[in-house]
């Protein structure tokens, strides 16, 4: 085995003395050494091993004739790889985005919504809702996915206040019951539903049952809906907490913010208590409703074919989302199917789907179709964001999600502003500016507080991109 191993070798390096001989003087005459080495190794691919160890098959009798097959069977094969690499590299690359052909860039003249129109429609499982209110029967959007649930228009829908909240939360989730029951609920009697990832104490429930108007529900999260999915480096996450942490970032530090931002994310819309409902208002503590509504936000949402409400928008800290508008376009590339016909797009990107601009929905108000987050396009979405483990890498909030999950898959008319809502979330408001709505509602807030068109908030970017005539005097607010 030696000596045909020496014959062997000695064989082989003959070949390449004659082969280093040759390209040494195809080489350039006036370069270094070094050149004339780069020009070598530049010959042969990258990744090719030419130490001939490897080249060696000891176990069979292969002729030189042999040999070279096997060398031009491996070289093919590395090409092939390096081909399927490359191939590989681009697909993950950050997609374009169509460019909608109103803003004339010309650079690739595609709306979103031509996209949609020329991809063969991929056809959704039919999903299961709220006893079977929502069942998709097929159909490539969203809005199919949901219309089942809008079928009984002019009746009561199936709807609930839901408030995650913790124990010792109490006293100012009370505080929001009873602005809540006074300015709204009172008339309609909604029930609520209250979740908690700890077991709700004995006085929070009788405190709390004492105070709403109609049912109410108090349900434990499962473990699994609150806790680290098996794929994300635990270590990693509390390294980077720490670093937001010392960064002074907002909740940076916090563990069970992001798991909070998970579950509103990904989780409460799954909770055993909502499996009856299709509608859901979302209600923390410390909120205060400042006018009288007189009509049924629920109903009207239902009658008038609304997907998703807000009452306030603003931009979010970027170092909380560094990597999420990548993987939203990824995403997007991969699923074109799932994104709406006339979508709301503008509402969270100034460059036609280029950067995101932090713009969203404050989402510690919603009054949306719970069909929505259930739909296929949704549970995809939220799936891909979840496997980065970026909710515990990076800190992505529920707001961003949720808001721009509906910017892309919903038609922007399902996307409704209550202005006439008034609402606070320590420190801003949503004042109604119309003074009849102001009047006729008995509002109790400062319209020079109202936040809507301020420069921090989104008003402006939600008005155009829905075509929205702005009120007089918006520009005094944008400071
Ligand atoms: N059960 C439970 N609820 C939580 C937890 N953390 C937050 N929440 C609730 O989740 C909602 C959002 O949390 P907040 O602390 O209000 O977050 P935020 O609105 O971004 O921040 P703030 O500006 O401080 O209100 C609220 O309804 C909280 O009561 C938690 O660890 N357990
Ligand atoms: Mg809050």
């Amino acid at each position: 085995m030696a000596i045909f191993l020496s014959k062997r070798l000695l064989r082989l390096t003959v070949l390449v003395g004659i082969c280093l001989g040759v390209l040494f003087v195809m080489s350039p005459r006036n370069g270094s050494e070094d050149s004339a080495a780069n020009y070598i190794s530049n010959l042969f691919p990258p990744n090719l091993d030419i130490s001939g160890g490897k080249l060696f098959n000891s176990q069979s009798d292969a002729t030189s004739e042999e040999d070279q097959n096997l060398e031009d069977q491996r070289y093919e094969a590395e090409e092939a790889i390096e081909k399927q690499q490359q191939e590989e590299e681009e697909e993950q690359a950050a997609p374009k985005l169509p460019v909608p052909q109103s803003q004339g860039s010309g650079e690739t003249g595609k709306t979103l919504s031509e996209t949609v129109d020329e991809e063969p429609s991929t056809e959704l499982q039919a999903g299961t809702s709220a006893q079977g209110s929502a069942t998709a029967q097929g159909g490539s959007s969203v809005w199919e996915f949901m219309k089942p649930s809008y079928a009984k228009k002019g009746t009561r829908p199936k709807a609930c206040f839901v408030s995650l909240v913790r124990n010792e939360e109490l006293y100012t989730i009370l505080e929001s019951i009873e602005q809540v029951e006074k300015r709204f609920n009172k008339q309609f009697q909604y029930p609520w539903v209250f979740l908690n990832d700890k077991e709700f104490t004995e006085e929070f429930k009788t405190k709390v049952s004492a105070a709403v108007s109609g049912g109410v529900e108090f349900e434990l999260i499962p473990v699994e809906d609150w806790s680290y999915p098996e794929f994300v480096d635990q270590e990693k996450a509390a390294r980077e907490r720490n670093r937001m942490a010392v960064e002074g970032i907002i909740y940076g530090e916090s563990e069970s913010y992001r798991h909070m931002c998970r579950f509103q994310s990904g989780f409460f819309w799954r909770q055993k208590a909502l499996e009856k409902y299709d509608w859901y208002w979302r209600v923390e503590p410390s909120i205060k409703l400042y006018c009288d509504i007189t009509y049924d936000l629920f109903q009207w949402m239902q009658d008038n074919d609304k997907a998703y409400g807000f009452t306030i928008t603003i931009h979010e800290y970027v170092r909380t989302i560094e990597s999420l508008w990548d993987t939203v376009k990824s995403w997007w590339k991969k699923n074109p199917q799932f994104i709406a016909k006339d979508n709301l797009l503008k509402f969270i990107s100034n460059d036609d789907g280029e950067t995101y601009n932090l713009c969203h929905f404050w989402s510690n108000f919603e009054v949306a179709n719970l069909n929505l987050w259930r739909s296929p396009a949704y549970q995809d979405f939220f799936s891909t964001l979840d496997e980065t483990g970026n909710f515990f890498y990076e800190r992505w909030g529920d707001a961003p999600v949720h808001s721009i999950a509906a910017a892309l898959i919903l038609p922007k008319d399902k996307i409704h502003y209550f202005s006439d809502v008034g609402y606070h979330h320590m420190p801003y408001d949503n004042c109604p500016l119309d003074r009849d709505v102001f009047k006729k509602n008995k509002c109790r807030c400062d319209p020079e507080n109202d936040f809507t068109f301020h420069s921090y908030a989104c008003g402006v970017e939600y008005y155009n991109a829905q075509g929205l005539v702005k009120p007089d005097g918006w520009e005094n607010y944008h400071n």
